[in-house]
């Protein structure tokens, strides 16, 4: 854990600037009508997940190079999360994947009380085998022709959601990889109907107060056709289920150029929002650090979620999914998690009655402009701020540099390895 003094001392040299700059914001947004004390206390009151996978160094199927002091396990998983969310006061959630971070319920719970932390959705695996598993998910899981399969899948969800419930998770995230690689090796519509049996299951057992959230991704591991590749097909499944079951949006599942915002408004419109995996692409599933390629498209998902603020029943859950193959994780997780917030602060600047002015008038050219403004406006200071007030850093990536956090465990931690790939 990073010692409070050394934040404090990183705090000190930067505060004066810090408040400078604050000022002029304030002074700025004043005359936009905009006040920035409460701007930063809806930025200080937002929260995302941090995905526990995402603290070890990621890879891809050609390599994996591994950095020091890499988590061996879930403890040193919470510890590293513990120090993202000490230092940006952002995360205050892990979102679990099972079974990775397989561990008692009990324990985990009083690790993640040591490092001030809460768990967000449960994830289960049926991608990958596992040592001493009966049946291959070589051929899929929940929509295999074999039911044996599909049934031991199904209880793999079901544990999931047992664990979750032990820890105060409220949610199950149900992604699959399931598909084909040639054309005709597998019937489309039977394929979907054994995964919507085998879903199905899984909805049943859950507890009132959780939400099954099915994630879609157009390809990979699957390169023909993949049974959950797209929204439509998303919303299909959350709608055959019930109301507890809602679509999850992984940015990085989609064709490049789609228009995400827009399939945000519409699961919005239908009730069917449920969450997010934030992180950024070039090319596909790429796993980049959030906002580092396109963070216009991130604002304009946030421009959505902000207009939709307050309806009945929206409350979409909000996680980071992404892959660090060169970077330090705990530094790549720490901006992402800021850039999710940067998002968020500038689209609560858009003028909201301006904008449906200018959409009514048919002035295309001022209803952009309106947004742009926005979008161009530095939020950096009321984020600053907001972590200052909650002790945490001014400059969390700096004061992790200077807190010597890493070097530290990877004099305890042992060294892992770097052969294969893989995602984690
Ligand atoms: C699949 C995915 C899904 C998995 C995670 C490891 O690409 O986005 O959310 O659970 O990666
Ligand atoms: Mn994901
Ligand atoms: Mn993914």
């Amino acid at each position: 854990m990073i010692d409070r003094t050394i934040i404090e001392a990183a705090n000190a040299a930067a505060e004066p600037g810090l408040r400078a700059e604050y000022d002029a914001l304030g002074e700025q947004l004043d005359r936009r009508g905009l006040a920035i004390d409460s701007l930063k206390a809806r930025v200080a009151a937002y929260g995302i997940a941090i995905p526990s996978w995402g603290v070890g160094t990621g890879g891809t199927r050609f390599a994996r190079f591994p950095g020091a002091g890499e988590p061996a396990g879930i403890f040193d998983k919470l510890d590293d999360c513990g120090v993202i969310h000490r230092l940006t006061a952002a995360t205050p959630r892990v979102s679990l994947h099972v079974p990775w971070d397989l561990a008692p319920a009990a324990d985990l719970r009083a690790k993640a009380e040591e490092v001030g932390l809460g768990f967000d959705a449960m994830n289960s695996n049926t991608f990958q085998d596992q040592p001493g598993q009966a049946s291959s998910y070589k051929f899929g899981s929940l929509s295999h022709v074999d039911g044996g399969t599909r049934a031991q899948a199904v209880e793999h969800n079901l544990a999931c959601i047992e664990i979750g419930r032990e820890i105060g998770s409220k949610a199950l995230t149900v992604w699959v990889g399931d598909g084909s690689n040639f054309p005709g090796q597998s019937h489309f519509t039977r394929q979907f109907d054994r995964y919507l049996d085998s879903a199905r299951q899984i909805y049943a057992a859950l507890p009132e107060d959780w939400r099954l959230f099915t994630e879609h991704k157009m390809f990979e591991p699957a390169f023909y056709a993949t049974v959950v590749q797209d929204w439509g097909t998303n919303y299909l499944i959350a709608t055959e289920l019930g109301p507890q079951a809602q679509c999850l949006v992984d940015l990085g599942h989609h064709a490049p150029n789609v228009n995400i915002e827009m399939i945000v408004a519409r699961l919005i419109r239908f009730g069917k929002l449920g969450g997010f995996h934030f992180n950024d692409s070039k090319y596909g599933d790429d796993d980049l650090d959030t906002g580092s390629i396109d963070p216009y498209r991130l604002f304009l998902v946030f421009n959505e979620l902000v207009d939709a603020e307050g309806q009945p029943g929206f409350d979409p859950a909000h996680m980071l999914d992404q892959s660090h193959n060169v970077t330090d994780p705990i530094e790549s997780l720490m901006s992402s998690a800021m850039e999710v917030q940067r998002a968020y602060a500038q689209a609560l600047l858009v003028d909201r009655a301006a904008l449906s002015g200018y959409q009514e008038e048919n002035d295309a050219l001022m209803a952009s402009e309106t947004l742009k403004r926005a979008f161009r406006t530095d939020v950096g200071p009321i984020l600053a701020m907001a972590r200052l007030e909650a002790g945490a850093a001014i400059d969390p990536v700096a004061t992790f540099r200077r807190s010597g956090y890493r070097a530290e465990v990877a004099a305890r931690r042992p060294q892992s390895g770097g052969r294969g790939g893989g995602i984690v």
